[in-house]
């Protein structure tokens, strides 16, 4: 008899493919996900399904992956340049994040994404059920890629145990509603069992999207289809606190820190990391930045911001324009107010190994967090498990990023509010040491005892909870 298994499935999966010298190099990922579910599809006959990140050129490529990722209980879905064109950059990027993170004008409402969007979806449910799927196992499907992929498992098996987890907000119904394909992208979520949020406001505009566009009645965060009650429930993502905290102590990122400590010397350091993207608000970080240069000339050459950009969707004409706007602004602060012996802003448009974004964490005086929207943002947790040795660093964050809630010792700020961010810099700098280490304490504490093992653990817990209900209201 088939055990229980777990099934993973993402957008992409947990590897990147690289072509180097007409060889395929498979990377594992190191991201937070893939470290907190390492242990669950890592083990036994458990699976992770998703896109491998490359397109194979030949037939034979694509035995060679199938091999390759099997080995690593990695199941490929293969998708053409067309179908990510339109999935992908098109429906998910162009339409799905921009109306999740309150951009309404930035969505292109183009029939052809709907058409991929379906099409790929019903690909990885073909996919997932070749993988002799039994009513035992339980199916993880994570984020807003993949909304349409619950109800389509759903429809052919309805005995299945299934979960959405979505790691960018659900906006206000009355934002959402304006998708010209809301009622299916929400009778799609609704075909799992337990959907699930950061925050509990993602949960309620979810829950009032149910009652407002498809007129079904949520009662006590949950909603009736049909024979079977969905469960819309908050579990706000942790990180892997270890990894980070442990990095903090290394040697080699503590010869790290001592570069940063000679380079930068007394000058207060303030962290800003984000991929490109419009809702992280990094415009509004400069322009806050700006004015305190402005406001507070005490200041020059007495602070730093050095700020990390992740190359991300460049391809995409919003974030090409972002990208040339903030490279004008960078070169404006540093024209204006640089001198001889001092750049008030390091600006890097790159990706940094682990060591060295922990060497920054450790090193910063002040982590700057400014996202107009942002599901939970997790930069913020690193930069907390990096400071559980001395807890000497403040946190100025977005009331708007998931985290907020987790955080209350944070200073937060309205990011739409350039003046607040601006103020909350020396309020930041001059907090007393004291205060700062209270607070920082207290924010370890949050971000390590709720650690990705934690979340992944609560999540399936839950899951296994909702269905086993499930299964006694229907026998009596
Ligand atoms: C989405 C949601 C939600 C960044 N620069 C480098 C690097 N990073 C890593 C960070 C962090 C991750 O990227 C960024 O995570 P965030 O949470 O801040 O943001 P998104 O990418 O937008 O993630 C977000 C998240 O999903 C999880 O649910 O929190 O709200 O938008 O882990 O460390 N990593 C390396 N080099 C870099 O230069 N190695």
């Amino acid at each position: 008899m088939q055990k229980k298994r777990t099934i993973i499935i993402s957008n992409r999966l947990p590897v990147r493919i690289e072509k180097r010298a007409n060889e395929l190099h498979f990377i594992p990922s190191e991201g937070g996900l893939a470290t907190g579910l390492g242990s669950y599809y890592k083990t036994g006959s458990n699976i992770w399904v998703g896109w491998p990140g490359y397109i194979p050129e030949n037939e034979s490529e694509v035995q060679l992956i199938r091999t390759e990722l099997a080995k690593l209980n990695l199941i490929p879905v293969f998708l053409s340049a067309e179908d990510l064109e339109g999935y992908y950059e098109g429906f998910s990027n162009e339409i799905l994040w921009p109306i999740c993170h309150y951009r309404l004008s930035y969505a292109v409402f183009d029939k052809s994404y709907w058409l991929a969007y379906q099409k790929v979806n019903q690909h990885f449910c073909d996919i997932i059920l070749a993988q002799n799927i039994t009513s035992k196992d339980e199916l993880w499907v994570h984020d807003y890629q993949l909304m349409l992929l619950p109800q389509l498992l759903r429809q052919q098996r309805s005995d299945l145990t299934i979960g959405y987890f979505q790691h960018i907000p659900f906006p206000a119904d009355e934002i959402f509603r304006c998708i010209p394909w809301r009622n299916e992208l929400l009778k799609g979520l609704l075909g799992a069992d337990l959907i699930a949020f950061h925050t509990y406001h993602d949960a309620q505009h979810f829950l009032n999207s149910c009652l407002n566009i498809l007129g079904l009645s949520p009662k006590n965060n949950s909603v009736r289809c049909r024979d079977r009650r969905v469960h819309v429930e908050v579990f706000p993502m942790g990180i892997d606190f270890d990894k980070f905290e442990e990095l903090s102590r290394s040697n080699v990122v503590l010869n790290k820190v001592q570069v940063l400590k000679e380079q930068y010397q007394k000058r207060k350091l303030i962290l800003s990391i984000d991929r490109l993207d419009y809702s992280k608000g990094i415009l509004e970080r400069l322009m806050a930045y700006e004015s305190l240069l402005q406001q507070y000339p005490e200041l020059r050459n007495k602070v730093v911001l050095y700020m990390l950009v992740v190359p991300s969707r460049d391809n995409v004409a919003q974030y090409k324009l972002l990208r040339d706007e903030i490279d004008r602004m960078v070169g404006h602060i540093n024209a204006v107010y640089g001198s001889d012996d001092w750049t008030p802003i390091t600006y890097f448009y790159n990706s940094l190994p682990i060591e060295d974004l922990s060497a920054l964490y450790v090193a910063a005086d002040i982590c700057l967090v400014t996202s107009l929207r942002d599901g939970m943002n997790l930069v913020c947790k690193e930069y907390i498990a990096s400071k559980a040795q001395d807890h000497n660093g403040v946190l100025i964050l977005s009331e708007f990023a998931g985290a907020a809630k987790e955080l209350p010792e944070t200073i937060q700020v309205n990011p739409n509010a350039i003046e607040d961010i601006m103020q909350a810099i020396p309020l930041a700098i001059y907090m007393p040491k004291m205060e700062r280490q209270q607070r920082m304490r207290a924010n370890v504490a949050m971000v390590k005892k709720f650690n990705i093992t934690h979340w992944v653990k609560l999540f399936f817990n839950r899951l296994h909870e909702v269905k086993t209900e499930q299964k006694t209201s229907a026998s009596r």
